[in-house]
């Protein structure tokens, strides 16, 4: 059995909406073991280098100026199967496919919206897809800054 480690991020509506507590007792609860935790504003390059992989996507700018737009929580959890177990735990993408239970399905509505331009998204909360990234978006030069171990 694989200890992994994941990278979980407690987005701006998030913090805002007052859900951080809430959102660490699903996992404290789950039996995962927090070993980094820290308010921070991720300044825009570090978003950008953190969903470097949506660079494409039209919803891009508007993602990234709404995860630069208030207070983020990041985390690093620990233990057998976290990364896979952490999604299930988050629920899908957009919360309006999220099931009951899940964070996503319990505390949020959509993702984002269509308008003149693409909304923000607001599904609470960030969880590393794959152990590789886990490692990535903890330990790469990036969060090295805003995570202390
Ligand atoms: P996840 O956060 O479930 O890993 P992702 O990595 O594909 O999903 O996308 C990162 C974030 O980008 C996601 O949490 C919300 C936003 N996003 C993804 N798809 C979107 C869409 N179709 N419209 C607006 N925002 C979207
Ligand atoms: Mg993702």
């Amino acid at each position: 059995e694989q200890v992994d480690e994941t990278y979980i991020m407690v987005k701006p509506d998030g913090v805002q909406r007052g859900l951080v507590g809430e959102i660490i007792s699903r996992f404290e609860k789950k039996g995962f073991k927090l070993t980094a935790l820290k308010l921070f504003q991720c300044p825009k390059e570090l978003a950008e280098e953190h969903y470097k992989d949506l660079k494409a996507k039209p919803f891009f700018p508007g993602l990234i100026d709404y995860i630069t737009s208030g207070p983020v929580v990041c985390m690093a959890w620990e233990g057998v199967g976290v990364v896979a177990s952490a999604r299930k735990l988050i629920g899908s993408t957009n919360p309006l496919n999220a099931e009951p239970g899940t964070i996503r399905g319990d505390l949020a509505v959509q993702t984002g919206r269509l308008g003149p331009s693409y909304y923000p998204d607001r599904n609470v909360v960030h969880g590393s897809d794959s152990p590789e990234n886990g490692k990535r978006e903890i330990g790469g030069t990036a969060y090295a800054l805003c995570l202390v171990m």
